[in-house]
């Protein structure tokens, strides 16, 4: 036998990243760190298993089995192994209760778990992540009924109780223009609301409930008169006759994911608040699945990067291991920087989170929060694409074979700048965020994690930057088309100064523990620039698609 190739090695997701012992170190208590460590250590265990077991068998998808042999409509989905683990593992790590608990840490904790998990998950996160969503907008609506009924299975530390929630919003119509929603709820005879309609890319149809978006008979059209609905699927074991699954999507990646079509035939639903507004009304979760997203597309750039990182000292080329070839040695240390500025913002909203739900938030911290949230979920979506795609090359022909594992980084990542709503959508919610303070909000908070910086260079790249943001805006503010076609140069811009500033601030607290890789990480990523305006909209674009 010739020579035959190492395979990459996952080192263990929690014990080896060094950018989540830096974080919790400079953000938590140690008391809290050492209460959180089982769960951690429990997660990156799973995690490693995970990776040695789906390179050494055959993936799976779920199967979808809409009739039994006798010919009764069953709708039964086989979910692969990760999922059926998911409910029993999770609720013993407390991976949404966690986010939930009376401390304004508790997001960072939780996100913590969210960050070891993902990956092995096979995307168990997205349910989880439109249950969290669910949970928060149930506390938002105040509705007493339906939030004692519902919290305590979606928070549930034990997976007996354990109820998934769906997030059933898109339709044929669209799925960023949910105004055009044509799932219709209508009273019966005994005063019941019930939903008709199709719901096109229903991700967790195994759920036990769901909230919906469905216009009330009778109602005008557009995104105001839409109300929002929780509903119930399972009658005990079985699923309620009035939730049809017509298909499973076969999509580009999350195969695992069983992402269905369904129609709601007379469902039975309750309005969490008033008959309108439902858009404002799931506003709140939302926000948070979109804070899953971030998370989990930093997860997925972490593993892609140990994977690239772990090979690059086991694949000999030209004499000497990669990691020793100074191109390719520089095209992971580009890769690792940002990263970097990719998980601070990513965390910081979680820790935005958490202080803002419980109260302790600064004054101008609710803004940041409403600014920090589209932006980080637009930007990790698409650096992770661009960070997995590199890593695949870092392993040559490889990284293109399916059974080494790695295609499937790069298929998975492609979701994340879709969910949730595509760059182009958190680009303009950008906007909104920036009409309610959101400019002020982060100059405020970027002078605050400026504080004990000693990068003059990086500190005066970020206020320009910043500055020309704000010019930016003030020359356009006026203009909303102007505006709209520059927002996702905008967006960006924002975003990268944000993760400067951050890298900063860890990188100061880092040299305090005699840790200079954080310093390095903020140059080497200011290096890489943060202005990414753009050209200004001068014509070209109506004469290129002319
Ligand atoms: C593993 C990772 C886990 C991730 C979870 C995976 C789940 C995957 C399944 C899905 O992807 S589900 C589909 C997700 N769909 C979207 O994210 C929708 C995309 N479209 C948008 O985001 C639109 O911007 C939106 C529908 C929200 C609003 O568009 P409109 O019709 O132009 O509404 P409008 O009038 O601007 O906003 C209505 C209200 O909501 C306004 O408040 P008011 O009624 O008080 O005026 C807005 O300010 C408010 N609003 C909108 N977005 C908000 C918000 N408020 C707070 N935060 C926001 N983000």
């Amino acid at each position: 036998m010739g020579f035959l190739q190492d395979a990459p090695q996952l080192p263990h997701p929690y014990r080896s990243d060094r950018l989540l012992h830096g974080l919790l170190g400079r953000a938590l208590p140690a008391e809290r760190r050492a209460a959180l460590e089982a769960d951690l250590l429990a997660l990156g265990d799973y995690a490693q298993m995970a990776w040695a077991r789906a390179t050494s068998s055959s993936r799976r998808k779920p199967v979808l089995t809409q009739w039994d042999a006798w010919g009764r409509r069953v709708d039964r989905i086989e979910l692969t192994t990760a999922w059926q683990e998911g409910p029993q593992l999770t609720t013993g790590h407390g991976v949404l209760a966690a986010g939930h608990a009376d401390d304004p840490h508790a997001r960072l904790e939780q996100f913590a778990r969210v960050y070891l998990y993902h990956v092995a998950s096979e995307f168990y996160t997205c349910p989880l992540a439109m249950t969290d969503g669910a949970a928060t907008a149930l506390k938002a609506s105040g509705n007493r009924a339906l939030i004692e009924r519902a919290l305590p299975h979606y928070l549930s530390r034990d997976a007996a109780g354990f109820w998934l929630s769906g997030q059933w919003m898109t339709e044929n119509t669209g799925g960023s223009d949910v105004g055009r929603t044509e799932t219709v709820a209508k009273q019966d005879a005994q005063g019941q609301w019930r939903l008709y309609g199709r719901k096109w890319f229903s991700s967790a149809v195994v759920g036990e409930a769901a909230l919906a978006l469905a216009r009330p008979e009778g109602a005008g059209a557009g995104t105001a008169a839409l109300a929002l609905f929780y509903v119930e699927t399972m009658d005990g074991a079985q699923r309620k006759p009035e939730l049809r699954i017509d298909r499973l999507k076969d999509k580009l990646g999350t195969h695992e994911l069983p992402t269905a079509e369904i129609h709601l035939e007379g469902l039975p639903a309750w309005p969490l608040g008033e008959l309108a507004h439902g858009v404002r009304q799931v506003a709140p979760m939302l926000n948070v699945t979109r804070t899953w997203n971030a998370i989990c597309a930093i997860a997925s750039m972490a593993r892609a990067i140990a994977l690239a990182h772990d090979y690059a000292t086991r694949r000999q080329a030209f004499g000497r291991p990669l990691i020793e070839q100074p191109l390719h040695a520089r095209t992971l240390a580009d890769m690792q920087a940002e990263f970097e500025g990719a998980f601070a913002l990513a965390f910081e909203v979680t820790a935005l989170l958490g202080r803002v739900e419980h109260g302790t938030a600064a004054p101008h911290e609710a803004a940041l929060l409403r600014l920090l949230t589209p932006l980080a979920k637009l930007w990790t979506g698409k650096l992770a694409v661009k960070l997995c795609s590199e890593a695949l090359e870092c392993f040559g022909g490889a990284g293109y074979i399916e059974d080494t594992g790695l295609p499937q980084l790069l298929r998975d990542a492609q979701v994340y700048a879709i969910w949730e709503g595509t760059t182009n959508v958190l680009a303009l919610d950008n906007l909104r965020a920036l009409a309610s303070d959101g400019y002020a909000s982060l100059r405020t908070a970027t002078a605050e994690w400026l504080v004990g910086n000693d990068d003059l260079h990086a500190a005066s790249a970020i206020g320009h930057t910043l500055d020309a943001a704000g010019r930016w805006l003030e020359q356009h503010g006026g203009r909303r088309e102007v505006l709209e076609a520059g927002a996702r140069g905008l967006a960006f811009t924002l975003a990268r100064c944000a993760a400067a500033s951050l890298l900063a601030r860890q990188a100061a607290w880092a040299a305090t523990q005699g840790d200079a890789r954080p310093a390095a990480a903020l140059r080497r990523f200011v290096g890489h620039g943060l202005d990414r305006l753009g050209l200004p909209e001068d014509g070209d674009t109506a004469l290129l698609l002319g």
